[in-house]
């Protein structure tokens, strides 16, 4: 190989055999640099099978996004069985104590296609595959427990109307706009899930402090058949944590891929994240005698009422390998159940149990999408389905069909009505219609049930968020009968947005049934009853500027650390500090690409020489009065004042004096994570 001109690349002399590139193949590559022409300058040749192979390849790199859900991203891990429930279902996951079974999760938004912010408004998907040993179990299942819409029917138009107007293209990934205020303005059945939505739990801090529900009403089946309803739940071991409006806003900016980050980043350091399974059972009879349809997926069994039994825990302790190859291509289906498991007459899940699998035709290409690793079960898997785009099994023997005379390994598998999955042999009669069950008609009494279960400061939330999105509403119409619905969840809820509107109430909707008024408080449904007890998995973000006292930034970070907290080291610029004792501190961001908003809590330290120069960055000055407004905790040392002047901050008891506490009690301080009593608007 003598003659090659100017390639541009690496030569590879001496590879490894096990290293050489090849084509498609298996053809050895011997110039990955230029294609095959004529002459030096001359035309390239069709002839060159490597290249046109190549570049063929890439041409159909891509397969259609998700229709919703289109963002997301996986991890691996286990689901371990903490209290065996044989008496309940059959479903092997559950069969005895300290049982583990594979799993793979998928978290999304649901609006926003998959290039966009990881910070939007939106719900987030929650989708856990069970690689069971008697099949793949799905729970394809969201961050809130209820949905907006009770009928599958209605699909199509509520994603139609969230997703970007056809006409101009945009919003990316935001439900404030017309379209989607006007279609759930018209549906007071999505008034539930609008008061979750516009909630902080639209605002998640990250995948790692969300809850997880799957909604609708299943079934679980005993070994002797019986069977009793069941409600999933996946509680965050981590603690539930948001962010503040103002701070999502700001994060998709500075780091669009804030979830994913923070997802890959707490496994890839050993911090892997775990969620309780807990299920709420319930039988007939409690069903006939509860206020609500517990087929109505607009609808919560309060936890007061049937309290949440722990039954495994999931522990996502691995990233995927190839994210296009497991995350893109894993296949969820609400109809993947397994012995033990079995779906109830919810109309919207007997949608879904169609939409599944059909979806994955379209963004898959081929029924044998099933045997793509991240889909193929991880039990013994038979049948007499055969051929069809891709596929990857020998399928041997002689027999394709079944009853068959073949013996042993020709003759095939055979069904087996011990051991098979059975549906659970119920009773269904009436007459058949196009209907909604009267049932289903309350949309209001537990939307107002969750209102007064916020604590003042998430009521806060809710009404900025409605302001700030019915405000995105170009239409008066729109806003008014918003304002309109609101008056049946609560009084004050929609005085306090009319307010924020600046517009007169309108006259409450009319309703079909009276929305109650006396459902008490449920405290599970607030995130701050129920946020985290140590600032344990969060990342403390430290300013540090030059001359910053040594002792004090050591100490910083290896108590947070031993903690189990994340250091974050900033500087003014990414080169790093000179410290108090002239040793110099490598940090990890610059400040003009690390504001406040990716830390859960932030310290400034600094010494006088470097504090003017932080003073008279508009980055480091936005560090300071956003971590105030965003009502976070701010370490300090006297040594900051001329920052804190410049940002014109004022501090206060959330100002935690570094000369005063030590390391450790700055860390207890924060397992509050924010200072909701420092008055500042949303
Ligand atoms: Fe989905 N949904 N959905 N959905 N959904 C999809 O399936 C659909 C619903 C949920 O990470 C799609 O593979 C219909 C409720 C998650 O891959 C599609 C209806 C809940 C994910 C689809 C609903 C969900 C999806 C798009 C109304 C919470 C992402 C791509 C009857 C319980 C899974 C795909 C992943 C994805 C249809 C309503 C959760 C089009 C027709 C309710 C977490 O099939």
């Amino acid at each position: 190989m003598s003659d090659e001109i100017g390639n541009g690349g690496e030569l590879h002399q001496g590879v490894e055999d096990d290293q050489v590139m090849t084509t498609a193949q298996g053809v050895p590559v011997s110039d990955n640099q230029n294609s095959l022409r004529v002459g030096e300058r001359g035309p390239t040749m069709m002839e060159d099978f490597a290249m046109r192979e190549k570049i063929f390849r890439f041409d159909h790199e891509r397969i259609p996004e998700r229709v919703v859900h289109a963002r997301g991203y996986g991890a691996k891990g286990y689901l371990e069985c903490t209290d065996a429930i044989p008496e309940l279902t059959r479903a092997t996951p559950f069969s005895e104590k300290g049982k583990r079974t594979d799993a793979f999760v998928r978290f999304s938004t649901v609006a926003g296609n998959m290039g966009s912010g990881d910070l939007a408004r939106d719900v987030r998907g929650f989708a856990v595959k069970l690689y069971t040993d008697e099949g793949n179990w799905d729970i394809v299942g969201n961050n809130i427990p209820v949905f907006f819409i009770q009928d599958a029917m209605k699909f199509p138009d509520l994603v139609h109307a969230v997703k970007e107007e056809q006409d101009r293209g945009w919003p990316q990934a935001a439900s404030a706009h017309d379209t989607f205020w006007d279609f759930v303005g018209l549906m007071p059945e999505s008034t539930h899930m609008l008061l979750w939505a516009m909630s902080d739990r639209g605002i998640p801090r990250s995948f790692r402090f969300m809850e997880g529900f799957g909604v609708h009403t299943f079934r679980f089946v005993n070994a002797e058949g019986k069977d009793t309803f069941v409600k999933f739940h996946w509680k965050p071991l981590q603690g539930l944590q948001s962010v503040v409006w103002n701070e999502a806003l700001k994060i998709n900016g500075a780091d669009p891929d804030f979830h994913r980050r923070d997802l890959y980043g707490a496994i890839t350091a050993g911090d892997h994240p775990q969620w309780e399974l807990g299920v709420q059972i319930f039988d007939e009879e409690f069903a006939d005698s509860f206020d609500f349809d517990i087929l109505d997926p607009t609808k919560i069994v309060p936890e007061e009422v049937v309290p949440v039994r722990t039954i495994a825990r999931l522990t996502l302790d691995r990233v995927v390998d190839n994210v296009f190859s497991e995350t893109e291509q894993v296949a969820f289906c609400t109809q993947n159940v397994v012995p033990g498991v079995d779906f109830t007459d919810d109309p919207l899940l007997q949608g879904r149990n169609f939409s599944y699998l059909d979806t994955q035709l379209s963004r898959l290409g081929s029924p044998n999408f099933t045997e793509i690793p991240v889909n193929a079960p991880r039990c013994p898997m038979r049948n007499f389905q055969r051929d069809g785009h891709m596929q990857m099994l020998p399928q041997s023997g002689r027999a394709n069909y079944e009853p068959n005379s073949f013996t042993g390994r020709d003759r095939g598998p055979r069904e087996d009505r011990e051991s098979g999955f059975t549906s659970v042999p119920r009773e269904e009669a009436g007459k058949v219609r196009k209907l909604r069950a009267e049932s289903f008609a309350d949309h209001y009494s537990q939307a107002r049930q969750f209102w007064i279960s916020q604590t003042p400061v998430e009521q806060e939330h809710i009404v900025a968020a409605f302001t700030f999105e019915l405000g995105k509403c170009e239409m008066p119409e729109i806003r008014t009968r918003m304002l309109g619905n609101l008056r049946n969840v609560h009084e004050e809820l929609a005085t306090r947005v009319a307010e924020g509107l600046g517009m007169e109430l309108p006259e409450a909707s009319p309703t079909t049934v009276e929305p109650r008024t006396d459902l008490p408080e449920s405290p599970a449904l607030s995130i701050l009853k129920n946020g985290p007890d140590s600032f344990a998995g969060r990342t403390l973000g430290v300013l540090v500027g030059e001359g910053a006292d040594a002792a004090l930034v050591r100490s910083l970070q290896r108590t947070f650390t031993d903690d189990g907290a994340i250091v974050s080291l900033i500087g003014p610029t990414i080169g790093g500090v000179t410290l108090s004792d002239d040793s110099r501190l490598e940090v990890q961001h610059a400040v003009d690409g690390a504001p406040s908003v990716l830390f859960d809590a932030v310290a400034v330290v600094t010494g006088e020489t470097g504090v003017n120069a932080l003073a008279e960055r508009a980055s480091a000055r936005d560090f300071v009065s956003d971590s105030f407004h965003h009502q976070k905790y701010v370490g300090w040392t006297p040594a900051t004042q001329p920052l804190l002047d410049a940002a014109g901050v004022t501090p206060d008891d959330g100002f935690v004096d570094l000369a005063d506490a030590d390391a450790q009690a700055f860390f207890d301080r924060l397992a509050t994570l924010r200072v909701w009593e420092r008055p500042v608007q949303p």
